[in-house]
Protein backbone atom coordinates (compact mmCIF):
# COMPACT_ATOMS: atom_id res chain seq x y z
CA UNK A 1 0.00 0.00 0.00
CA UNK A 2 1.41 3.36 -0.55
CA UNK A 3 0.97 6.62 0.94
CA UNK A 4 -0.93 9.42 -0.46
CA UNK A 5 0.19 12.94 0.25
CA UNK A 6 -2.59 15.43 0.17
CA UNK A 7 -0.79 19.32 -0.49
CA UNK A 8 -3.07 21.90 0.54
CA UNK A 9 -3.07 24.99 -0.76
CA UNK A 10 -1.99 27.23 2.24
CA UNK A 11 1.30 29.34 2.47
CA UNK A 12 2.92 28.06 5.63
CA UNK A 13 4.97 24.65 4.99
CA UNK A 14 3.97 23.57 8.22
CA UNK A 15 -0.16 23.81 7.44
CA UNK A 16 0.46 22.28 3.55
CA UNK A 17 0.47 18.71 4.22
CA UNK A 18 -1.71 16.13 4.91
CA UNK A 19 -0.98 12.31 5.23
CA UNK A 20 -3.32 10.04 4.27
CA UNK A 21 -2.70 6.24 4.14
CA UNK A 22 -4.63 4.62 1.00
CA UNK A 23 -4.65 2.65 -2.03
CA UNK A 24 -3.84 5.12 -4.44
CA UNK A 25 -4.63 9.05 -4.86
CA UNK A 26 -7.92 10.44 -5.19
CA UNK A 27 -9.73 13.35 -6.26
CA UNK A 28 -9.66 15.51 -3.33
CA UNK A 29 -11.17 18.66 -2.51
CA UNK A 30 -10.27 21.02 -0.08
CA UNK A 31 -13.10 22.77 2.46
CA UNK A 32 -12.82 26.29 0.06
CA UNK A 33 -13.41 23.97 -2.59
CA UNK A 34 -10.20 24.75 -4.33
CA UNK A 35 -8.45 21.40 -5.72
CA UNK A 36 -5.79 19.87 -3.45
CA UNK A 37 -2.80 18.29 -5.77
CA UNK A 38 -2.03 14.69 -3.89
CA UNK A 39 1.26 12.72 -4.63
CA UNK A 40 2.05 8.92 -3.79
CA UNK A 41 4.68 7.89 -2.42
CA UNK A 42 6.53 4.79 -1.27
CA UNK A 43 5.42 3.33 2.13
CA UNK A 44 9.27 3.21 2.47
CA UNK A 45 8.84 7.05 2.53
CA UNK A 46 6.41 6.93 5.68
CA UNK A 47 9.38 7.08 8.07
CA UNK A 48 10.75 10.52 6.33
CA UNK A 49 7.60 12.12 5.81
CA UNK A 50 6.32 11.56 9.44
CA UNK A 51 9.92 12.86 10.30
CA UNK A 52 9.27 16.01 8.23
CA UNK A 53 5.58 16.38 10.04
CA UNK A 54 6.91 16.33 13.37
CA UNK A 55 9.21 18.99 12.26
CA UNK A 56 6.55 20.87 11.97
CA UNK A 57 5.18 21.09 15.24
CA UNK A 58 8.17 23.41 16.43
CA UNK A 59 9.92 20.58 17.67
CA UNK A 60 13.60 22.07 18.56
CA UNK A 61 16.36 20.28 16.67
CA UNK A 62 19.97 20.22 16.91
CA UNK A 63 22.62 19.74 14.34
CA UNK A 64 26.00 17.73 14.58
CA UNK A 65 28.34 17.77 12.13
CA UNK A 66 31.50 16.29 11.62
CA UNK A 67 31.64 14.17 14.94
CA UNK A 68 35.06 12.95 15.80
CA UNK A 69 36.90 11.28 18.19
CA UNK A 70 40.79 10.98 18.17
CA UNK A 71 42.39 7.15 18.91
CA UNK A 72 42.87 7.52 22.56
CA UNK A 73 46.22 7.80 24.35
CA UNK A 74 45.06 7.84 27.26
CA UNK A 75 42.56 5.83 29.69
CA UNK A 76 39.58 8.18 28.37
CA UNK A 77 38.16 9.15 24.78
CA UNK A 78 37.11 13.05 23.88
CA UNK A 79 34.69 13.38 21.52
CA UNK A 80 34.41 16.42 19.07
CA UNK A 81 31.70 17.90 16.73
CA UNK A 82 30.18 20.92 16.41
CA UNK A 83 26.92 21.68 17.60
CA UNK A 84 23.93 24.57 16.26
CA UNK A 85 20.82 24.38 18.03
CA UNK A 86 17.74 25.85 15.53
CA UNK A 87 16.09 27.20 19.12
CA UNK A 88 18.25 27.74 22.41
CA UNK A 89 18.70 24.64 23.82
CA UNK A 90 21.08 23.01 25.71
CA UNK A 91 23.73 19.72 25.69
CA UNK A 92 22.54 18.21 29.13
CA UNK A 93 24.28 15.07 29.14
CA UNK A 94 25.47 12.12 26.67
CA UNK A 95 25.86 8.40 27.02
CA UNK A 96 27.67 5.60 25.19
CA UNK A 97 27.37 1.65 24.52
CA UNK A 98 30.76 1.37 24.56
CA UNK A 99 31.92 3.78 28.19
CA UNK A 100 29.84 3.71 31.51
CA UNK A 101 29.70 7.35 31.73
CA UNK A 102 29.98 10.61 29.25
CA UNK A 103 30.60 13.43 30.35
CA UNK A 104 30.29 17.39 29.33
CA UNK A 105 34.26 18.74 29.89
CA UNK A 106 35.75 22.27 29.15
CA UNK A 107 39.77 22.45 28.82
CA UNK A 108 41.05 26.19 30.62
CA UNK A 109 44.39 26.91 30.10
CA UNK A 110 45.95 29.23 32.87
CA UNK A 111 49.24 29.81 33.05
CA UNK A 112 49.90 27.80 30.50
CA UNK A 113 48.44 24.65 32.63
CA UNK A 114 45.71 22.99 31.25
CA UNK A 115 42.94 22.00 33.49
CA UNK A 116 39.57 20.67 32.99
CA UNK A 117 35.68 21.23 34.28
CA UNK A 118 33.10 19.24 34.11
CA UNK A 119 30.14 20.87 33.09
CA UNK A 120 27.00 20.44 33.95
CA UNK A 121 25.67 21.42 30.49
CA UNK A 122 27.01 23.18 27.39
CA UNK A 123 24.38 26.18 26.04
CA UNK A 124 23.63 26.36 22.64
CA UNK A 125 21.95 29.76 21.27
CA UNK A 126 19.79 29.62 18.59
CA UNK A 127 21.48 29.95 15.20
CA UNK A 128 24.59 29.61 16.80
CA UNK A 129 27.23 27.12 15.92
CA UNK A 130 29.04 25.89 18.98
CA UNK A 131 32.11 24.06 18.44
CA UNK A 132 33.43 21.18 20.74
CA UNK A 133 37.29 21.25 19.91
CA UNK A 134 40.76 19.97 21.21
CA UNK A 135 41.27 22.39 24.35
CA UNK A 136 37.90 23.72 25.05
CA UNK A 137 34.32 22.46 25.12
CA UNK A 138 34.01 18.46 24.93
CA UNK A 139 32.74 15.68 25.40
CA UNK A 140 34.41 12.81 27.43
CA UNK A 141 34.16 9.23 27.39
CA UNK A 142 35.90 7.39 30.88
CA UNK A 143 37.43 4.68 30.28
CA UNK A 144 35.92 3.23 27.20
CA UNK A 145 36.15 -0.07 25.43
CA UNK A 146 39.20 -0.47 23.39
CA UNK A 147 39.33 2.13 20.62
CA UNK A 148 41.18 2.44 17.41
CA UNK A 149 41.42 4.26 14.58
CA UNK A 150 38.33 3.12 12.23
CA UNK A 151 35.92 2.18 14.53
CA UNK A 152 32.82 3.87 14.69
CA UNK A 153 30.98 4.65 18.30
CA UNK A 154 27.63 5.38 18.81
CA UNK A 155 26.63 8.12 21.17
CA UNK A 156 24.07 9.61 22.38
CA UNK A 157 23.25 13.27 22.94
CA UNK A 158 20.31 14.59 25.27
CA UNK A 159 19.12 18.44 25.37
CA UNK A 160 17.02 19.93 27.28
CA UNK A 161 14.59 21.19 24.95
CA UNK A 162 15.01 18.54 21.45
CA UNK A 163 15.20 14.79 21.22
CA UNK A 164 17.82 12.72 22.55
CA UNK A 165 19.28 11.59 18.95
CA UNK A 166 22.04 9.19 18.71
CA UNK A 167 25.14 10.13 16.73
CA UNK A 168 27.85 7.57 14.87
CA UNK A 169 31.21 8.74 15.75
CA UNK A 170 34.20 7.77 13.30
CA UNK A 171 37.56 7.22 15.30
CA UNK A 172 40.30 9.22 13.57
CA UNK A 173 44.06 9.15 13.72
CA UNK A 174 45.34 10.84 16.79
CA UNK A 175 48.10 12.43 14.72
CA UNK A 176 45.18 14.05 13.00
CA UNK A 177 43.79 16.07 15.90
CA UNK A 178 45.75 18.11 19.16
CA UNK A 179 46.42 16.07 22.03
CA UNK A 180 44.66 17.63 25.22
CA UNK A 181 44.32 14.60 27.36
CA UNK A 182 47.83 14.08 28.99
CA UNK A 183 46.78 15.86 31.70
CA UNK A 184 44.07 13.14 32.65
CU1 LIG B 1 37.96 15.91 29.18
Amino acid sequence: MDITVTELQTTTYCNSIAIRVGPSPSTVQSKSGAPMRTITVPRSALAVLTALLLGCADQPTVTVDEPTTPEPTGPHAAVYATLTADQNDALIGASSPVADSVELHETTVENGVASMAELDEIPLPEGESVILQPGGLHLMLLEPEPLQQGDRLAITLEFAEADAMEVEVPVVATADMPDHHDDH
